[in-house]
């Protein structure tokens, strides 16, 4: 019998710089899954138009981005890179999904709020249908498994609602996919206010720490960094800016919070936020030269996108038959 390869989705959109929580919590991630699955990785950019956007902005930050999935290890030979806006099954999906899903669950969304909030002179629809659009993503490709940071969890499981709704409605069709969620790097938050996540869209510079951030800079951010005053470095819901610290320590280091708690015992603040700068900043060098290089040859990425979006579409073509089908639209045959 031959075991077919479970399915991996995940995305991110082109909304800004990346920071190092889109890669601890996200991109990373994706490189070691792409060994063991068949995986789908997308540029949101239609959910990106959410909020404004520049456009010539928008066009450059997804060549950007490819570029750092590319730099990060992604390899076009084994996961299909593309840009979410290339293959329109995504937003025909939303539309039929949109019929089952109710105003009042959108509404609640953490995301939507928090984004309301953020841009009360821009709440648009395409805000509120934001999980939606993300559901059409992940349920497009039948994905089993979806690795995405604590803030996007709630977005897959309102997916696996609207996948079961869909087939308990229609029959059975889509696969109910599960969030991954891994222990370290999967909640990184801000310098600036450690109980806010870190956001690529913050307009604070100083409260994220961008992949592109040469050392100096990166250096810098951390030794300004808010923590409390006690100077003991120890991980606790009362500590959030050393906890923080701690935390991505770990995740750029492989060691757990608890082994880094023992290697800086003892430390004062300053000297400890320097290493955690040295660290992350030297794991960041070799993947901004790459990116560099990379995004030089704007000739092989835009090669890279079209070929996976060719994929990305004949897999999406499949299954959005499939739903016409089943809620009885007229195919023609
Ligand atoms: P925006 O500020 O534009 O909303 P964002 O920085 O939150 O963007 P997204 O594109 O929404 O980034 O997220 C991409 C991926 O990165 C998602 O899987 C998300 O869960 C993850 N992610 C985002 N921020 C963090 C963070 N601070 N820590 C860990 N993972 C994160
Ligand atoms: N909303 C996600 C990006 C995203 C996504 C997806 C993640 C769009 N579609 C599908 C996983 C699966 C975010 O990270 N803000």
């Amino acid at each position: 019998m031959i075991m077919e390869r479970k399915i991996m989705y995940s995305a991110v959109q082109p909304s800004g710089n990346l920071t190092i929580g889109n890669y601890t919590g996200s991109i990373r991630n994706w490189v070691t899954m792409q060994e063991e699955y068949d995986c789908f990785y997308a540029i949101a950019n239609m959910h990106a138009i959410t909020v404004k956007q520049d456009p010539a902005l928008l066009r450059k930050r997804t060549l950007e981005l490819a570029a750092w999935y590319l730099a990060c290890g992604l390899d076009p030979e084994k996961c299909v890179l593309y840009v979410q806006s290339q293959v329109p099954q995504h937003a025909e999906l939303t539309w039929v999904l949109n019929s089952i899903t109710y105003v009042g669950e959108m509404q609640r969304m953490t995301q939507f709020k928090d984004k309301s909030q953020k841009h009360a002179d821009n709440i648009n629809m395409g805000l509120m249908d934001y999980p939606v659009l993300m559901a059409a993503d992940i349920l497009l490709y039948m994905a089993d498994y979806v690795p995405v940071g604590v803030d996007q969890k709630q977005h897959v499981e309102i997916a696996r609602d609207i996948a079961l709704r869909f087939n308990n409605r229609y029959s059975e069709t889509f696969r109910v996919p599960e969030p991954i969620i891994l222990k370290t790097g999967s909640k990184i938050m801000s310098l600036q206010e450690p109980t806010k996540k870190m956001s690529k869209s913050d307009e604070n510079p100083n409260a994220c720490v961008f992949l592109a951030d040469d050392k100096d800079t990166v250096i810098r951010k951390f030794k300004r960094a808010v923590t409390d005053s006690d100077n003991k470095i120890a991980f606790s819901e009362d500590k959030p800016g050393i906890s923080n610290l701690l935390g991505i320590y770990a995740a750029f280091t492989g060691k757990t919070v608890e082994e880094a708690e023992k290697a800086f015992a003892g430390t004062g603040y300053g000297d400890f936020k320097v290493a955690v700068g040295e660290t992350v900043a030297d794991v960041l060098a070799p993947i901004q030269a790459e990116q560099a290089r990379i995004l030089a040859d704007k000739e092989y990425i835009g090669g890279i996108l079209k070929a996976g979006a060719e994929r990305a579409y004949k897999a999406a073509r499949k299954t959005l038959s499939k739903v016409y089908r089943k809620v009885g639209f007229y195919t023609g045959d």
